[in-house]
């Protein structure tokens, strides 16, 4: 059985009729009497808090990353791509289900455990005849469901001698640097493990480019002759715009990004809130590995606490040590990505594999004086996606309608031949893929973020953006609206909510706010201010 890029079939057609047919997914029943199952292989690779200003084929300031840009160069670079919720447990929830949050039920990463017996793409594939395996980052409590193979590290990971949890429960460590582990892994499985007769889906989801950003010893001296120009908005005062002023995600406060813990500026005697975690982390190396870290950080240890900078000189210190340590593991997740590309290429697998490249949200580099995500602010709503395609899609270049991560489960499904369940909220990306321009592409995306008081302290809040505006409400402990022309301020610096001359755009995007949570079903509503 083989799909073509149009959706029609080549050989037996069984599973694809049955599915078609009972509009549900096909069943691996389906696909039982038919002859080899040549349906397109999935390898999707997703990091963790990899933003599209660290990767060259979205961004040149900082990085190269020529491998990723292959991804692209191969196929597709979607401009405007957005995840649901940014953090890492609900945006992997949504990616998996193809639901918003409330639906899938994973809202937040301190409350939430994963019901992993509810319906996923991966457990669709599988259960149509797929080869289904997961390596790396899980984050979502509960044990994988739906894999013929899954091997996860537990919780946030670890960068150096991580610990793995094995399919039988075992926890195990392996030796070395995660980003190679977890593709080792990955290779590993395509080479030896996998059943040659089916398709496979392979979800290769790295801990990288998370907090707190430790190179692999190889990569550690990149960068370092670098001077990186400050963000516009470093500096900015949250003028009009009361749940950004209240968080606590600023490079420059020592309490969020902690100069021991973030920036490795360790030593016995000095104190610090996450000095403790810190010490956990580089407990975990070798002594081989912890001898070339300490003769790398040493000397810039030594000169920060000789230099006693403090106010702006300090926190620009701390910006482009931040930046530093970020690019490396960006660099080494970058040559990661190349040895799965050789590999699929070695092996003729280009031809029939869709291979995704994407982040579980975007991240700040230094704008509003920030790391992290969560906001609905462009950089952490956004999320980088790249695809290379298989043979017989066309489409090259730049897709530039809005997608979301709640696309991608009924993409996989449409691309196995299965049907999309009707309670999906995503919408497939094929016909994009296929290089049509559907004229009722949605014109406007939904977000929700829960996640407070936690970490960071990012108040909580949902909103609408369209092609030009983005409308967003912050609720639970307080109640402001927040109102951007994304056109004439791109950076989300002036917040024109109530102010004069914009009321009709208010009540546009007032109404769009209300049938977004109408048409997703969100049960929480709060009362719109403005009414037709
Ligand atoms: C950890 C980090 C936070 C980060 C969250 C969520 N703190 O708690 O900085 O925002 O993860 O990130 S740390 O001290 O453990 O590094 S997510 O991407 O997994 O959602
Ligand atoms: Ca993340």
């Amino acid at each position: 059985m083989r799909i073509t890029p149009k959706g029609s079939f080549i050989l037996p057609v069984t599973a694809l009729v049955a599915a078609g047919n009972s509009g549900n997914a096909a069943t691996a029943s389906d696909c039982k009497d038919s002859d080899a199952d040549e349906r397109l292989n999935i390898v999707y690779i997703m990091t963790d808090d990899h933003t599209s200003q660290a990767m060259s084929c979205y961004d040149k300031r900082y990085i190269n990353t020529p491998n990723l840009d292959r991804i692209a160069e191969r196929g597709v670079r979607f401009t405007n791509s957005f995840v649901a919720n940014s953090l890492s447990g609900p945006s992997r929830a949504c990616m998996l289900t193809g639901k918003h949050s409330h639906k899938n039920g994973f809202t937040d990463n301190t409350t939430c455990v994963l019901d992993a017996s509810q319906p996923t793409f991966p457990r669709y594939l599988k259960d149509s005849g797929y080869e289904t395996a997961l390596f790396g980052k899980w984050h979502l409590e509960s044990l994988p469901q739906g894999f013929s193979r899954w091997e996860i590290v537990p919780g946030q990971g670890d960068y150096y001698n991580p610990r793995f949890i094995e399919m039988t429960g075992d926890t195990i460590v392996r030796h070395g640097y995660l980003t190679h582990l977890i593709t080792d892994r990955s290779i590993d499985w395509l080479e030896n493990e996998r059943d040659r007769e089916k398709p496979f889906c392979l979800l290769i989801h790295h801990k990288a480019i998370h907090r707190n950003w430790m190179a692999d010893t190889a990569d550690l001296e990149l960068f370092e002759d670098r001077q990186f120009a400050l963000p516009e908005n470093f500096y900015d005062d949250y003028a009009g715009r009361r749940a950004a002023g209240e968080q606590e995600m600023s490079i420059g406060s020592a309490h969020d990004m902690d100069v021991i813990y973030d920036l490795k500026m360790y030593r016995p005697e000095e104190e610090s809130r996450l000095k403790s975690t810190y010490e956990a982390f580089v407990g975990r190396m070798d002594p081989e590995q912890k001898a070339r870290w300490d003769e790398f950080y040493n000397p810039i240890i030594e000169r920060y606490y000789n230099d006693k900078l403090t106010g702006r000189e300090l926190a620009e210190w701390k910006f482009q040590r931040y930046m530093k340590d970020y690019l490396k593991v960006v660099k080494s997740l970058d040559d990661n990505v190349g040895r799965v590309l050789d590999y699929l290429e070695k092996n003729d697998l280009l031809k029939n594999t869709l291979v995704v490249y994407t982040s579980d949200q975007g991240f700040y580099m230094g704008e509003h004086g920030w790391f992290d995500k969560r906001f609905m602010y462009e950089e952490s709503f956004r999320t980088p996606l790249v695809m290379m395609l298989p043979e017989g899609f066309d489409r090259r270049g730049d897709i530039g309608e809005m997608v979301q991560n709640i696309d991608y489960a009924p993409t996989f499904l449409e691309l196995a031949g299965l049907d999309v369940p009707s309670d999906i909220q995503g919408v497939s990306l094929m016909p994009l893929l296929r290089g049509e321009h559907p004229s009722d592409w949605r014109e406007t995306l939904y977000y929700h973020f829960y996640e407070y008081p936690a970490e960071h302290m990012v108040k909580r809040h949902y909103g609408v953006r369209d092609g030009r505006y983005k409308l967003i409400h912050f609720y639970n402990d307080l109640d402001q609206w927040e109102l951007y022309d994304l056109e004439s301020d791109p950076t989300e610096m002036n917040n024109i909510f109530g102010k004069p001359g914009t009321e009709e755009v208010t009540r546009s995007m007032m109404r769009k706010l209300r049938q977004a949570q109408e048409q997703y079903d969100d049960p929480i509503r709060y009362a719109y201010p403005i009414k037709d």
